[in-house]
């Protein structure tokens, strides 16, 4: 008692002589790790000022401090004196963060977490264990874990995990619950389809989940997350043969911040099939990636242009694995579209978010010059949404497919459509009205050729409503209007969300938020929903763990799974600046994938998958021919477009099944589309599905023009 006294003199004391409040370590913290597996941050040379719960003397370290702080449940703060070598178990509010070189700070740190990072125990009442309660409930406790969200109820004055369980296990509504130890409080949670619940890390809570069977044959499923040493903002897959095993992810000069124009790209490559991560700084073509166009080429190229470093243009070349400087865009553009045309040039337009604001006019990429041409009758202005941000986020992302002679169709996101061409001088012509309003970072994807499905985004950028309508639209010639049919509305609005188009047509679209909002998880939509086209129907599916809103991807791999990752990035105001400051837990670092209910049996096992026995080209010529064997009895064959993502522009991908099919015994010849802007030139994953729908591996397979 007289201990803590003099410590809380020498707080007050201190409190005057330093200098103002941190909320963040103000230099290299460092990561202790309890027997639980909770993690602790370290900021040395600082001091959390306030009430302390004990004071152990004689401690040898700040790590035997950290210790300390493992071993007592309620300790979520510690502050270990250097000079008298004291360990303080802070109290869990009213502290005040400072420098002071005397001590040394330790918090318990939060993460996302898809899973219980602990061992899961179930809920006991009064000793036993299994217990099903009398609704018949069985829950199971995830202890030093927290459900952030909305509490439909908060019932104070319970002061042991047991009575909050037995509280839930009463209430018929009651699936989740969290016991707050420190408030002595019992949080009965929202509805999960209603509310956005993420689950952390947190000493400070305990999580009593309703134990309900998954049922994947219906839902689908969610991997673990995968941590990644970058945000990932952007996407693409490496086309490899005979089938594709890596994921390329790239943030900004910055693996987890952004702001200026930094001249590197941090990178990081994931292998999906083995889990192998790696990061990689790209700084030899001085291009800040962040926020750019991308596309692929016939060869495989991928070109990234603009973005932070507005003019300057990267070639990443799977072949050698290295990135190359491109000739630099003729107008800097960031937040542009590009899409590769049916002649293998690269077509892009708008991007006011970077460089000029206005009369971001089209510009066309040819890779047999390697030079870009100006194109100034491919107008911007009739594809402007009117944002109240105005002109800066009125040409952003636009909803562009490539189509036959050089064309580009343009299906939003203002709510006018219009017809492009690259030939030329560049063309535009109107092609109806999609829409009553503009859907900014909506989703647009092409399910079968001249097939387009559209859905969500909001009028304005940010903090908007985002709409919850989705259109068919389907397109002819260049020049004729398209035809837009009504879709049935998506169960959810979603802004900033992301869209797959699946090897068996239906398509599926993940994250974004009730309201656009950059930067934040709020009204983030965890459940996943499926379109299939020929029942014109949505289904809700299996809810991800962590919310994917600005700044997130979603791509298709090549088992029919899909990555959904990334959301967030931290703005400082000068590039290498310090991410202290940053709020980690909206900064998503990591992903999920996603396997679609066609992978499972009704009993939820792995359903048995299609092979191909034998597919000998890796290239083949649009209106060329595809030999492939496999033993599945009445196989379907799809080429799906390997894609590239990011900011919901996913203008790579598309779908083309293979119609003209002729069978001899167990060798199936297709003939594919002679069009080149139906094919577009490029690498495509090669499915096999069978009689359920059920895809095969794909194999990786070149599209070449000639
Ligand atoms: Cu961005």
């Amino acid at each position: 008692m007289v201990r803590s006294n003099a410590i809380a003199v020498i707080s007050a004391f201190l409190l005057f002589k330093t200098s103002a409040a941190i909320n963040a370590c103000p230099v290299t913290d460092t990561v202790f790790t309890g027997t639980q597996g909770i993690r602790y941050r370290v900021c040395p040379d600082t001091d959390l000022i306030g009430d302390s719960q004990a004071i152990t003397p004689n401690i040898v370290s700040t790590t035997a401090c950290a210790q300390l702080c493992d071993e007592a449940l309620n300790c979520f703060k510690a502050v270990y004196d250097t000079q008298t070598r004291d360990c303080h178990i802070k109290a869990n509010a009213g502290l005040n963060w400072q420098p002071n070189v005397r001590f040394d700070v330790i918090q318990a740190e939060q993460i996302n977490i898809a899973k219980c990072p602990y061992t899961e125990t179930t809920y006991t009442n009064n000793g036993v264990s299994n217990v099903i309660t009398s609704k018949g409930k069985n829950f199971k406790v995830c202890r030093d874990t927290d459900l952030r969200g909305g509490s439909a109820q908060m019932i104070n004055g319970v002061t042991t995990l047991d009575d909050c369980a037995q509280r839930c296990s009463t209430i018929d509504t009651c699936v989740q619950a969290v016991f707050d130890s420190n408030a002595s409080v019992c949080h009965i949670k929202s509805d999960a389809k209603a509310n956005t619940l993420i689950w952390s890390t947190d000493k400070r809570f305990d999580v009593i989940r309703q134990d309900v069977a998954a049922a994947p044959a219906t839902d689908g499923a969610w991997s673990d997350l995968v941590r990644l040493p970058v945000i990932p903002v952007a996407a693409y897959i490496l086309p490899e043969f005979p089938t594709s095993s890596r994921l390329m992810v790239f943030s900004s000069w910055g693996a987890d911040a952004f702001g200026g124009a930094g001249g590197r790209t941090q990178f990081a490559d994931y292998n999906f099939n083995s889990g192998a991560v790696s990061a990689r700084t790209v700084a030899n073509t001085q291009h800040d990636m962040f926020c750019p166009g991308i596309s692929a080429l016939e060869d495989g190229r991928i070109l990234i242009q603009g973005g932070s470093d507005a003019n300057v243009n990267s070639f990443y070349n799977p072949a050698s694995n290295n990135f190359t400087r491109a000739p630099d865009l003729l107008m800097a553009r960031g937040y542009q579209t590009s899409v590769t045309l049916s002649d293998n040039r690269v077509f892009t337009i708008g991007g006011a978010y970077s460089g000029p604001r206005q009369g971001k006019d089209g510009e066309v990429y040819d890779p047999k010059s390697n030079s870009w041409k100006a194109l100034p009758g491919a107008k911007i202005g009739p594809m402007l949404t009117t944002d109240n941000e105005g002109i800066w986020r009125e040409d952003n992302h636009g909803w562009l497919f490539a189509w036959k002679g050089g064309s580009i169709f343009q299906a939003g996101p203002s709510k006018a459509m219009n017809w492009y061409s690259a030939n030329d001088t560049g063309t535009q012509a109107p092609a109806g009205t999609r829409d009553t309003d503009d859907a900014m970072c909506g989703i647009f994807v092409m399910y079968e050729p001249g097939k387009i499905l559209t859905a969500g985004g909001s009028p304005d950028y940010t903090n908007s409503d985002a709409n919850n309508r989705a259109h068919l639209i389907s397109i002819g010639e260049y020049g004729q209007p398209a035809t837009v049919e009504r879709a049935p509305d998506m169960a959810y609005p979603r802004g900033f969300a992301n869209a797959v188009v699946l090897p068996d047509g239906t398509v599926l679209v993940t994250g974004g938020q009730r309201r656009s909002l950059v930067f934040t998880d709020d009204n983030g939509i965890l459940q996943a929903e499926l379109f299939n086209p020929a029942t014109k129907s949505w289904k809700t599916l299996a809810a991800e763990a962590v919310p994917r809103n600005y700044h997130s991807v979603s791509i298709l791999l090549p088992d029919g799974r899909v990555f959904s990752g990334g959301g967030g990035l931290c703005y400082t105001a000068q590039v290498g600046g310090s991410t202290v400051n940053c709020n980690k837990l909206v900064d998503h670092a990591d992903g999920q994938t996603f396997s679609p209910p066609y992978l499972f049996n009704p009993d939820g096992s792995a359903a048995s998958r299609p092979t191909i026995s034998a597919f000998n080209a890796t290239s083949a010529k649009v209106g060329g021919q595809l030999t492939i064997s496999t033993s599945t009895i009445d196989p379907k064959f799809v080429l799906v477009r390997i894609g590239s993502v990011t900011h919901s522009v996913n203008s790579d991908q598309r779908r083309v099944p293979l119609t003209s099919v002729t069978p001899s015994g167990t060798q199936y010849t297709a003939i594919l589309p002679s069009d080149s802007g139906v094919l577009i030139p490029g690498h495509y994953y090669l499915f096999v599905l069978n009689s359920a729908g059920v895809p095969s591996i794909a194999r990786t397979v070149q599209i070449t023009l000639s």
